[in-house]
């Protein structure tokens, strides 16, 4: 496959190349905003177009069906830059009317997966705030945070926090990054383990609680997490980990009957991982709904682009976003997701 970097001053500018350059059959690979404010784009010719005749004949055992899983993934992408391209061309799709810094700021929301709408309406009021004399940097915060971000309402800070969300998505790193942080500041914090099925499902947080010399309790059932969470009463914040929302509707009915006894105790935080595609976010919703999350933790923003799917997704289900995962170091990596990190990890600052 040929590989080739394109920058431009814009993104439209950079496929304008790329097209001019490798026609119409390149692919996009990766997009990155460029410290000048321009945008650097790989593109590379559809394996397909450049297939070498000395090795076409004998191809390697199972180049084909990895050749077939690269080509379903660089179409998925090039659809992606295709639509974002399309919404955005100057004129002719959402951007008529807005000055090149916006439309600047639209482009790279738009390439971190945000909706073409919703990057354009948030370009538009970076516009209108710039034109009453803030700053870039306060204009981009505040038009995110009214645009992408949903409101958090005004409630005292809970004090028990359920963390659900499918395997892996960053749950009990999540909770240990809090756990340390508010153990930092001298509050009395409690973990809880909340899994009906695995043994050592508590293995993993038992390490941090020892790490951090905070209590934990194991809850199989709900009269046990009745009890756990009566056992912490002393404490400022107790934090409750559970198993992974896998795809089946068992394991969340099983989720939703562990918590009934303690529901209206506690406040629910859904765990989604930022790489995760608008379907797979979907479908951990129709998981998650049943459990009400009042909040949201996006984790692993650090491994590449997605924020803007997952805010979008988040804005249409109206949850607010609460905190951003940026790495694994414990309790480093999370920051609070106000406009300005929600703008900085997207690539928008
Ligand atoms: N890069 C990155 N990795 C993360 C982040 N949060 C969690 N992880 C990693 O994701 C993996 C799964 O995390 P874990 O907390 O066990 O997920 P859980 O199954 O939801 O409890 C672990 O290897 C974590 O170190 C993050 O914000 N960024
Ligand atoms: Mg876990």
């Amino acid at each position: 496959m040929r590989l080739r970097r394109f920058t431009g001053r814009s993104a439209t500018a950079a496929l304008a190349q790329v097209k001019a350059e490798l026609g119409s059959e390149a692919v996009i690979l990766a997009t990155r905003p460029l410290a000048d404010g321009g945008v650097e784009i790989t593109a590379a010719i559809d394996p397909d177009a450049v297939a070498d005749p000395g090795t076409a004949g004998a191809p390697r055992p199972g180049a084909a069906a990895e050749l077939a899983a690269l080509r379903r993934e660089l179409g998925a992408i090039a659809s992606r830059v295709a639509r974002v391209d399309r919404a955005l061309r100057p004129g002719r799709g959402v951007l008529g009317g807005l000055d090149e810094e916006a439309q600047a700021i639209a482009e790279r929301l738009a390439l971190n997966g945000t909706a073409p709408e919703l990057a354009e309406a948030a370009a538009r009021s970076f516009m209108c705030l710039r034109a009453r004399g803030s700053t870039a940097a306060a204009a981009l915060a505040a038009s995110i945070e009214r645009h992408l971000l949903v409101a958090a309402p005004e409630v005292p800070e809970p004090v028990a926090t359920v963390f659900v969300g499918p395997t892996g998505a960053g749950k009990t790193t999540t909770i240990a990054k809090l756990a340390a942080r508010a153990a930092a500041r001298g509050a009395a914090v409690g973990l809880v383990m909340a899994d009906t099925q695995r043994i050592g499902a508590a293995e993993q947080l038992g390490r941090y609680a020892r790490l951090l010399g905070v209590p934990i309790a194991a809850a199989a059932n709900g009269d046990e997490l009745v009890r756990a969470l009566a056992g912490f009463e002393h404490c400022d914040v107790v934090y409750v980990d559970t198993a992974g929302l896998g795809g089946d509707a068992a394991g969340a009915a099983e989720l939703t009957r562990l918590l009934a006894p303690v529901r209206a105790g506690v406040t629910t935080a859904a765990v989604v991982a930022a790489g995760a595609s608008e379907i797979a976010l979907r479908a951990a919703w129709r998981r998650l709904a049943a459990l009400a999350p009042a909040t949201c933790v996006v984790t692993k923003v650090d491994e590449g682009g997605g924020l803007g799917t997952a805010c979008g997704w988040l804005a249409e289900v109206g949850v607010p976003l609460d905190w951003l995962g940026t790495g694994t170091r414990v309790p480093d990596d999370l920051v609070a997701a106000d406009g300005q990190a929600v703008a900085a990890w997207l690539g928008a600052a």
